[in-house]
């Protein structure tokens, strides 16, 4: 029996009624009218779209402003535990619609622009997707963010506030082109600068030490050069609560505007160039996912945005509190990943040299604040910074991490004597060669909790990348499966699936998605599934003239629609999607009449600019579209399609639209995955292997609604040991080889045989991810999918079958158990009753 939900109605609790906070259509009405000619100096006569959307922003910005503050008030007075979320992006999505929904007023919005003559999802589209990610763990920090203020938990976001975020992706002739995205250009209405909580960061310079007055040990640390750290908040509202929690974004900016000694003796270069370097911290977000970029400028970023948020936190609790004694029962900080993991270092730091607590009562504060989640079991993707590199910027920092990891391996050698390699195994400094700082081991030994994020990855991460912590400390340990929010991912993006939803059941399932279940027992009513199913089908349509807007190309909305959204990687295998395509384009060429099930393949991800083998892909992808698409003989039965710049807003466009959705990784290398949620709640079937959150997602729904193939991941390690050679494969495979010699000769590349060589000189000779292995596989169950797409009815039942049973996967049941057995915060009601001054 799922606990009762509170009341959900909110808005009777505001007892006032004017311009700024009334929600009355006729109040309303005159918001936004006043907002259009006071803030934007328009009225309807000479109003743009971005106007119209300013006005709106605005009329929503200012009923948000008293649960903002009324929230971060309630905190500080209240005193309550306060959870930091530290994070190097948060890649929020857009704000309007889900601040209209969070704070019911999307209706009557709806209604007062429409006297405009002006369409609400019009406004909508116009604001930039502000993109501070790069995938999916950017993604998760805004999904949490959003399921804290959901479930009315004190909490804080911490992060950079990127001038550029990710690049946006265009094609040109089938290759990847990166623009900058330049988000902020027309202003940002979501957020409010905070300069008087303004911190500054050090960097660089050296140590000095002394001993003070009582003869104490002393460092002092004189760093080279100090940046200014300037905030921005951007409020986060639960949906239908007062609570708007905080997204605490950081801006760097010089700590002189320019330096006036070298302007006065006519150095004007010099006078701007140290500006220009301070600001460039937070200037753009590095593009890469899964795979760390040793760059001083990203350990800058790391350690700017840490620094002043630990800062921030110690302010704060300082006001309350007369000493720091007790700082971890009132904080908690989570390491998203470890690119806040300097906190470990800096907390110290703090704590010791300029808040004068000894080193053991530091290190126990530090250690009880801290905790670790790891986001990959890629050896290659963990954070290793070269200590020369490190010392150059931190150089106290390192000296406390080397003081640190001495007193750490004295007590390893102390419960291990005899066993030297396990010292050498978690020793935070990598030595033989170019001595390295591990930042995972840094981010374990410092934190109380280390947590994987899918049942298969922490298991793994015990068994393998983290198994020597795993043994010292197995009760450090915890699986936290990753969920997504329910009310960006269905009831924004699928508005047509939650009106249905809420008309059989109520709407407390979206702030309780295992209600969902609740939909299940209406499978057998032909009404309902024909509802169901006109709703995916309206949603392909949208999504279909999408397609023809952006890419001109025809797709027939009864066909499967076969996507494949996330960052291209090698791991992620889009490419034996495209194995599987040429496929079924040969059996067409062999026998034009062969009976095909009509599919339009989608796909869509970015693939950063220096990782040549992803880029390669998407020009692969967008190459045999242009083969298949105008292949008479294929007469239209498969499409290919790359829809370019996925993002957050594209997203919700796609995942509603989707009858398969494919999640073939290799197994053991993809975290959790949380695309392949967001598929499962709008109707998607799966095809996909036993890796991530996929097997979860399968014992969830049932085996029998999941199309299941590949090798698992004690198989992939079984062959990889045993040596394996993709030759066989291709060797035994007479269709397999076929497939990869219409690569090979040139069949998509006008005749050029060297185009796409090294994709095909990988798969055959060393496929490191396996393809060849899972490609039969692959290729008969996609033989089963097409099948089973032939019985629309039974297909509608697993659709709604899979929305059903995805209540395991919102965001709001991971939070609460990172609240209850991780960070220790319990709810706190925000009670909004007059203005909040
Ligand atoms: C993803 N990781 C995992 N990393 O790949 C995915 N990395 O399986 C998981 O579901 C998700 O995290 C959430 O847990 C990433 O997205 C990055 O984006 C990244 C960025 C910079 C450096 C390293």
């Amino acid at each position: 029996q799922p606990p009762k939900q509170q009341d959900i109605s909110i808005n009777s609790n505001i007892k006032i009624e004017d311009d700024r906070t009334g929600m009355s259509l006729e109040t309303l009405k005159r918001a936004f009218q006043d907002n259009l000619f006071y803030l934007q100096g328009k009225d309807s006569s000479n109003a743009t779209l971005r106007d119209y959307y300013y006005a709106l922003a605005y009329t929503v910005r200012d009923r948000l402003l008293h649960r903002f503050i009324k929230t971060s008030r309630t905190y500080q007075e209240q005193d309550v535990k306060v959870v930091s979320y530290l994070s190097a992006e948060f890649l929020m999505g857009r704000h309007l619609a889900n601040n209209l929904l969070s704070l019911e007023m999307y209706d009557k919005m709806s209604q007062v622009v429409k006297d405009f003559d002006v369409d609400i999802e019009d406004l909508i589209e116009e604001e930039p997707d502000p993109g501070l990610g790069n995938g999916g763990l950017g993604r998760l920090a805004a999904c949490f963010l959003d399921s804290l203020a959901n479930l009315e938990m004190p909490a804080i976001g911490y992060g950079i506030r990127y001038e550029f975020g990710i690049f946006r992706q265009v094609l040109r002739d089938g290759w990847q082109g990166e623009v900058p995205d330049n988000w902020l250009m027309y202003g940002n209405p979501w957020e409010i600068a905070r300069p008087e909580d303004t911190v500054e960061v050090g960097l660089g310079g050296h140590t000095e030490a002394h001993h003070d007055e009582n003869g104490d040990y002393r460092v002092c640390w004189i760093p080279e050069r100090k940046v200014k750290a300037i905030p921005y908040d951007t409020p986060v509202p639960g949906y239908k609560t007062n609570t708007a929690n905080s997204l605490r974004l950081w801006k760097a900016e010089a700590s002189q505007e320019f330096n006036f000694e070298a302007f006065n003796a006519g150095n004007y270069d010099r006078a701007v160039a140290e500006k220009m370097s301070s600001e460039t911290i937070s200037k753009v977000l590095y593009p890469n996912d899964n795979t760390p970029q040793g760059k001083e400028l990203r350990l800058a970023q790391q350690y700017f945005f840490v620094a002043a948020s630990l800062q921030d936190l110690i302010r704060i609790h300082l006001h309350k509190h007369p000493s720091l004694d007790n700082f971890c029962e009132k904080s908690a900080i989570q390491l998203n990943d470890t690119h806040p993991a300097v906190a470990v270092a800096e907390l110290m730091r703090l704590l010791i040299d300029e808040h004068d607590i000894y080193w053991d009562k530091a290190w126990d504060i530090t250690q009880k604040t801290l905790a670790y989640t790891n986001h990959t079991l890629m050896p290659e993707a963990l954070e290793r910074w070269s200590v020369s590199l490190f010392g150059k910027l931190l150089p106290r920092h390192l000296e406390i991490i080397y003081e640190l990891n001495h007193r750490f391996l004295e007590n390893v050698r102390v419960w291990f004597p005899d066993d030297d390699n396990l010292a050498s195994q978690l020793s935070i400094i990598e030595e033989g060669g170019e001595k390295k700082v591990r930042m995972a081991n840094l981010a374990c030994v410092g934190s109380h909790a280390i947590n994987g994020v899918a049942a298969l990855h922490t298991s793994l991460l015990k068994k393998d990348t983290l198994k020597h912590f795993a043994k010292l400390w197995p009760e450090k340990f915890f699986n936290k499966t990753n969920g997504v929010t329910p009310r960006r991912w269905i009831l924004m993006s699928n508005p047509k699936l939650a009106k249905l939803v809420t008309e059989k059941i109520g709407e407390d399932w979206l702030k309780d998605l295992d209600q969902m279940r609740g939909i299940e027992k209406y499978i057998d009513d032909p009404e309902f599934r024909q509802r169901w199913l006109a709703i995916k089908q309206e949603n392909k349509a949208h999504l279909a003239a999408y397609i023809k807007k952006t890419r001109n190309i025809d797709v027939d909305v009864n066909s499967i629609f076969d996507v494949q959204v996330k960052r291209i990687h090698e791991y992620k295998r889009q490419h034996l999607a495209v194995l599987g395509i040429i496929n079924l384009y040969n059996r067409i060429k062999q026998n034009p009449n062969t009976e095909v099930v009509p599919r339009t393949f989608i796909f869509g991800g970015k693939a950063a600019p220096g990782y040549f083998m992803a880029k390669l892909v998407i020009k692969l992808i967008n190459s045999v579209a242009e083969v298949v698409n105008s292949d008479p003989d294929v007469k239209g039965r498969i499409k290919v399609v790359f829809l370019p710049n996925f993002s957050v807003s594209l997203g919700q466009k796609i995942y509603p639209a989707a009858d398969l959705s494919e999640q073939v990784s290799t197994a053991g290398k993809e975290a959790s995955g949380t695309g392949n949620m967001k598929f499962a709640m709008n109707g998607a079937l799966t095809i996909g292997t036993l890796d991530g959150a996929n097997i979860e997602i399968r014992e969830e729904a049932g085996a029998e609604n999941f199309f299941l193939f590949g090798l698992t991941a004690e198989e992939v390690y079984a062959k990889k040991s045993e040596g394996y050679d993709p030759m066989e494969y291709y060797q035994h495979n007479p269709e397999l080889r076929n497939v990869i010699n219409r690569i090979a000769k040139g069949h998509f590349s006008y005749g050029d045989e060297k185009l796409f060589k090294p994709i095909v000189d990988s798969l055959l000779y060393q496929d490191p991810y396996m393809l060849l292995a899972d490609y039969q596989e692959y290729v008969d169950c996609q033989d089963r999918v097409s099948e089973a797409y032939q019985d629309r009815e039974k297909w509608t039942k697993m659709s709604i079958i899979n929305s059903a049973r995805m209540g395991k996967f919102s965001s709001d049941r991971t939070i609460r158990e990172y609240c209850k057995e991780i960070w220790g915060v319990e709810p706190m009601k925000i009670e909004i009753d007059a203005y909040s001054q």
